[in-house]
């Protein structure tokens, strides 16, 4: 018999341990980012439940191929991640999102009669936690499901895994390009620490490419790239106090080959006085405020990143468009 979702699915929640901490911690983090030259504002910061709901609109957009490059890529070899990886697998997710992917990767271990020993999906959207947890744990009713609302950008905690299980970390959607290499290599050496010495890592990562390709799939002709950057503002308004006119701060989105990375800013289209938390930003007229970056990665700068955090790369697989891969990366 099946057992019951509240049964098999354990929330361990980080984050409402201490919320009124985390509030305050929001706030400075984000005092800090818009007192610093250049200014910035931290990416996680996008993804409230509306900016959750615009990245879903962006990764259908005709311009955004990564969602559907990484997909191609998923389709065509989850039955090989499945092999290799083997059975009794713990799998933990970084950024569940729509855990679209991560059921195609379910599929083909049960398709290799592989049970998979638990899955942790680990999200800082809640919303969206809770509605793929609910989902996996729905279509898989033997799996146990164990949601982390967590940021996994800092350090966390971990549910208990059964000990024999093999801990296979996913981190898919080239979420790795929005750390900065100093962080990504850090947060690879915590991921490094989790799954252990047998481990695993499948890591999507978007492949350096031309500008013109980037630059179009960060600055869509719809715009709704556009609105999910302003987005952030409109929530510094509601959740900080702030005063932001959106209509005053323009999205832009652009390439800058020397450091291989998309930057998103917004940029103050005036001089201007905004408040946040009661604190006095002034703005000159062209100043942006730095966003995301999202680095994009060639064979070369992938290999020293992943062994400078103790993986090296057993398969690496690609699209036929040759746009994104999947590392397939055992611990060293
Ligand atoms: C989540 N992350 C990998 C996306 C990216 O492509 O860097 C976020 C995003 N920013 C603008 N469009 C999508």
């Amino acid at each position: 018999m099946t057992a019951p979702l509240t049964r098999r699915m354990h929330a361990h929640d980080e984050s409402t341990s201490a919320s009124s901490d985390v509030v305050s911690g929001l706030c400075a983090e984000v005092l800090q980012g818009l007192t610093r030259v250049p200014k910035t504002l931290p990416p996680k910061l996008f993804y409230d439940a509306a900016g959750a709901a615009l990245f879903e609109r962006i990764s259908e957009l005709p311009e955004y191929y990564l969602t559907r490059a990484e997909l191609e890529v998923v389709r065509a070899h989850a039955g090989d991640i499945a092999t290799l990886a083997g059975e009794q697998c713990a799998l933990i997710e970084y950024g569940s999102g729509a855990g679209i992917k991560v059921g195609l990767l379910l599929d083909a271990f049960a398709s290799r009669n592989h049970p998979v020993a638990a899955y942790v999906p680990i999200d800082i959207s809640r919303e969206q936690l809770a509605a793929v947890a609910s989902r996996i744990a729905a279509e898989y009713p033997t799996l146990p499901v164990h949601p982390v609302c967590a940021d996994y950008t800092a350090p966390l905690r971990l549910p208990d895994l059964p000990q024999r299980a093999r801990r296979v970390a996913f981190f898919p959607g080239s979420t790795i390009g929005n750390f900065h290499p100093t962080e990504a290599a850090a947060f690879l050496r915590r991921v490094r620490r989790t799954v252990a010495n047998d481990g695993v890592l499948v890591l999507g990562v978007d492949r350096r490419k031309d500008a013109a390709t980037l630059d179009a799939a960060y600055d869509d002709a719809a715009g709704v790239t556009a609105e999910f950057n302003r987005n952030m503002l409109r929530r510094l308004n509601r959740e900080l106090h702030a005063d932001f006119d959106l209509g005053r701060f323009r999205h832009l989105a652009y390439f800058n080959d020397t450091a291989s990375r998309v930057e998103m800013h917004l940029v103050s289209s005036e001089a201007q006085v905004v408040h946040v938390a009661g604190e006095r930003v002034a703005f000159d007229e062209g100043e942006s405020i730095w966003t995301e970056s999202s680095y994009k990665y060639d064979r070369e700068t992938l290999d020293a990143l992943v062994t400078s955090a103790g993986f090296r790369i057993t398969r690496l697989w690609t699209d036929p468009g040759e746009r994104f891969w999947v590392a397939y990366l055992d611990a060293t």
